[in-house]
C-alpha cells in the first residue's frame, strides 16, 4: 500500500463507520421487521461494498476482502450486543440451557470469524488485482489430522456438557404430581385439553373431531369422564409446579415453542409425545409454532399464562363455559414482559 493512499484509506474508514452508525441508528429507532429488515440490510451491504470498492486500501480489488472481514466482525458485534436476544428465561432449566447456548455460540464464533477473516485476507492478497500469485498446495496430512481432532474434541465435549439438560427434559419421566395437559396442534391453531375437576381426561377419538361444533380434540360425547373437560386455545399452567404436556397433531408436524421456557418440541401426527417442565415466574408469555406447517403457519401462535397456584386450581376446576370466561379475563389482566415494561416506563413518566 503506497503512502499516497493513506488519505483514501482514512476517508473510506470514516465513511464506512458512518454508514454502520447510520444503520444501527435506523434499526434501533425504527425496529423494522420482516421484509423491511431484510431490505435495510441489503441497502446497507450495497453501500458498504461501494465504499470499500472505491476507498478501501486505495485498490479496487481489495473491496471484497475488506467487506468479508467487516461482515464477520459486524456479525459478531450483533451477537455480543444482544440487541435481538432471548426473552428472560422462566423455567428451572433456563440458566443451564443459556450457558450451553453461549458455550456453543462462542465455539462457533471462533471458527466463523477465523475462517471469514482468513478468506478476506486471501482474497485481498491473491485476488485478481493482488500482486502475488497463489501457489497450489496438495494439503498437509499432519495439519488436517490436528484440526479434525480438535474439532471432534470440541464438538463431542459440548455435546456431553449439554446432554444432561436434554435428557432431563426429553428422556426422564415427569415427576409425581405433575399437572397434566393435552396439547392438540392443527393447521393453524393450538388446542389445550384440560381434564376438569375430576382430573381424568375423557376418551378422545379421531372420528369425534368436529371443528364446527368446537370439538377440536375429538372428545367422545358418550364418555361421562369427559363431561367436565375443557378445550381452549390458550395455555394456562401453575407456577412452580411441574407440568406434563402430551403433544399431539391432527394433520402435519407442528412444533410447540415457548421461548421464555427455552422449550421446543415437535408435535407429530400419530405420536403422543410427553414432555415436562416447571415455570418459575407468573406472567403472560408467547407460544408459537416453530415448524413450517402450511400457508398460515405464521399465524399459529397463542399465549401461555403462568398463574399463581391457587388461581390455577380455581380455573382448572371450572366447567367449560366459566373456564373460558375466566381465562379471557386473566388474558386481559396479565401482560407480556415487554408490555409490562412499557407500562412501568409510562407509569414512571407520569409520576
Ligand atoms: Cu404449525
Amino acid at each position: 500500500m503506497g503512502k499516497r493512499n493513506t488519505a483514501r484509506d482514512v476517508t473510506g474508514g470514516i465513511l464506512s463507520l458512518g454508514l454502520a452508525g447510520l444503520y444501527i441508528w435506523f434499526l434501533s429507532s425504527f425496529r423494522p421487521s420482516g421484509i423491511y429488515f431484510l431490505m435495510a440490510g441489503a441497502v446497507f451491504l450495497i453501500c458498504q461494498y461501494i465504499v470499500f470498492s472505491v476507498f478501501a486500501l486505495g485498490k479496487p480489488g481489495h473491496g471484497l476482502g475488506v467487506l468479508l472481514i467487516f461482515l464477520a466482525v459486524a456479525t459478531a458485534v450483533l451477537f455480543v450486543g444482544k440487541w435481538w436476544w432471548w426473552p428472560e428465561g422462566i423455567s428451572s432449566f433456563a440458566p443451564e440451557l443459556d450457558a450451553q447456548f453461549t458455550r456453543t455460540l462462542v465455539v462457533v464464533a471462533v471458527a466463523f470469524i477465523g475462517a471469514q477473516v482468513a478468506l478476506g485476507y486471501v482474497v485481498m492478497r491473491y485476488g485478481s488485482r493482488g500482486k502475488e500469485r497463489a501457489v497450489y498446495s496438495h494439503g498437509n496430512t499432519k495439519l488436517e489430522v490436528t484440526w479434525t481432532l480438535i474439532t471432534a474434541v470440541i464438538f463431542i465435549g459440548t455435546a456431553i456438557l449439554g446432554q444432561r439438560v436434554w435428557a432431563q427434559l426429553h428422556l426422564n419421566e415427569a415427576p409425581e404430581g405433575a399437572e397434566k395437559i393435552e396439547v392438540v396442534a392443527q393447521q393453524f391453531q393450538w388446542n389445550f385439553h384440560y381434564s376438569g375437576a375430576d382430573k381424568t381426561f375423557g376418551r378422545t377419538e379421531a372420528r369425534f373431531i368436529n371443528d364446527s361444533s368446537l370439538n377440536y380434540v375429538g372428545l367422545d360425547p358418550a364418555d361421562a369422564q369427559g363431561n367436565d373437560d375443557t378445550q381452549v386455545s390458550t395455555l394456562a399452567i401453575p407456577v412452580d409446579r411441574p407440568v406434563e404436556l402430551t403433544l399431539k397433531s391432527k394433520d402435519v408436524i407442528h412444533s410447540f415453542f415457548a421461548p421464555a421456557l427455552r422449550f421446543k418440541q415437535d408435535a407429530v401426527p400419530g405420536l403422543n409425545i410427553k414432555v415436562h417442565f416447571t415455570a418459575q415466574k407468573v406472567g403472560k408469555y408467547e407460544v408459537t409454532c416453530a415448524e413450517l406447517c402450511g400457508q398460515l403457519h405464521y399465524n399459529m401462535k397463542t399465549f401461555m399464562l403462568v398463574l399463581p397456584q391457587n388461581q390455577y386450581e380455581e380455573l382448572a376446576a371450572m366447567k367449560e363455559e366459566a373456564f373460558k370466561e375466566r381465562l379471557g379475563e386473566l388474558l386481559k389482566e396479565y401482560k407480556l414482559p415487554e408490555e409490562q415494561k412499557r407500562a412501568n416506563e409510562e407509569q414512571t413518566q407520569t409520576n
